[in-house]
C-alpha cells in the first residue's frame, strides 16, 4: 500500500521541494500551509504523479489545526509520516532591540505549532507500519549566533522535543528524526527581513547556498532506510558554511 505523508510548510521552501521529490516517489501527499492560492498551485503540480489532499490552517491556531486534521476524508485518516517542517525567523535583532511580536511569532510557530499538529496527527500514525516524524530543526538549534537569539531558542526547542518524542514514542515503535539544515536559500530570509530582498539577498553572497531540494534529497533518503534503521539526528551545511556565522565569501575582501 502506498504510505502517506503530511508536511507542514509545503507552500515555499524545503517543504515544497520535499513535496514534489516525494510525490515523484509515489507517496500519497497531504499539504499544508497558509498561503491557499500556493496550495492549490502545487496541489495541480503533484496530481500529475500522485494522489495529493491540500489542508489550508496556520500551525498557530490549535483550533484550525484540529479542524482541519478532522476533516481529512476516511482513507487519508493514516498517516505514516509527518515532516514538522513549517517555521520561521522574523527580525536579526539583539536581545535588548527585539520586538515582543516577532518573538511571540516565532514561538508560537516553530515550538507551540510543531506540538499542535504532532498532538493530532500522532492518533492517525498509531496503525502505520512506519511512524516517522521528521522534525526540521536548523544549525540555529545547535549552536547560537549573533542576534540569533530567540530564533535559537525556538530551535535548540525543536531539538529538545525532537529527543523527547524520541524517547516517549520508543515503546510505540516510532522513528523521530531532527534534520538540520544550514543556510538554504528558500523565502527564509525573505521572512526575517519582513521582505526586504534586499538584505535577504546580501545573506547569501558570496557563496553557493544549499536549496530546497537539496534538503528534500536528504529527507528522501532518510525515509528509504530499512524499518531497524534510524537516523536520529543530521546536520547539512554548505559546503561554503563551516559553523552558523563562519562561511566562505567568494568576494569577500581578504
Ligand atoms: P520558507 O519561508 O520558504 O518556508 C516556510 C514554510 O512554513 C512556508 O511554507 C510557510 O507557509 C510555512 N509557515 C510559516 N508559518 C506558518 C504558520 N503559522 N502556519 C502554517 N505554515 C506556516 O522557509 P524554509 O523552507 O527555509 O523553512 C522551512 C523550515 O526550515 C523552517 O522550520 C525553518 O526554520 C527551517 N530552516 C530553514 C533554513 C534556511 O536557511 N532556509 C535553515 C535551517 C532550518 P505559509 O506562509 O503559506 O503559511
Ligand atoms: C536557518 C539557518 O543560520 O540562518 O535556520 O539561522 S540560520
Amino acid at each position: 500500500m502506498e504510505k502517506t505523508v503530511l508536511i507542514t510548510g509545503a507552500t515555499s521552501g524545503i517543504g515544497k521541494a520535499t513535496a514534489i521529490k516525494l510525490a515523484d516517489r509515489g507517496y500519497k501527499i497531504i499539504i499544508t500551509g497558509r498561503r491557499a492560492h500556493l496550495l492549490t498551485e502545487l496541489e495541480k503540480q503533484l496530481r500529475q504523479k500522485t494522489r495529493v489532499l491540500t489542508l489550508n490552517f496556520d500551525v498557530r491556531d490549535f483550533k484550525q489545526v484540529e479542524k482541519s486534521i478532522y476533516s481529512l476524508p476516511n482513507d487519508w485518516k493514516q498517516i505514516d509520516i509527518l515532516i514538522n517542517n513549517a517555521g520561521l525567523a522574523v527580525g536579526l535583532n539583539p536581545i535588548d532591540k527585539g520586538d515582543i511580536n516577532d518573538w511571540e511569532v516565532m514561538i508560537d510557530t516553530n515550538i507551540k505549532g510543531m506540538l499542535y499538529v504532532t498532538k493530532k496527527v500522532l492518533p492517525l500514525m498509531m496503525q502505520s507500519t512506519v511512524k516517522h516524524i521528521i522534525n526540521i530543526g536548523s544549525i540555529a538549534g545547535k549552536e547560537v549566533y549573533l542576534n540569533g537569539n530567540v530564533y535559537c531558542a525556538t530551535k535548540f526547542a525543536v531539538d529538545a522535543l525532537t529527543r523527547s518524542m524520541r524517547i516517549d514514542l520508543l515503546d510505540k515503535g516510532f522513528k523521530v528524526t531532527a534534520v538540520n539544515p544550514g543556510m538554504t536559500e528558500t523565502e527564509f530570509s525573505l521572512v526575517r527581513f519582513k521582505g526586504n530582498k534586499e538584505r535577504a539577498e546580501k545573506v547569501y553572497e558570496g557563496i553557493e547556498p544549499l536549496k530546497g531540494e537539496d534538503i528534500a534529497h536528504i529527507i528522501d533518503f532518510i525515509i528509504s532506510l530499512p524499518p531497524h534503521v534510524n537516523i536520529n539526528d543530521i546536520v547539512i551545511m554548505p559546503t561554503d558554511q563551516a559553523t552558523a556565522s563562519i562561511v566562505n565569501r567568494k568576494n569577500s575582501e581578504e
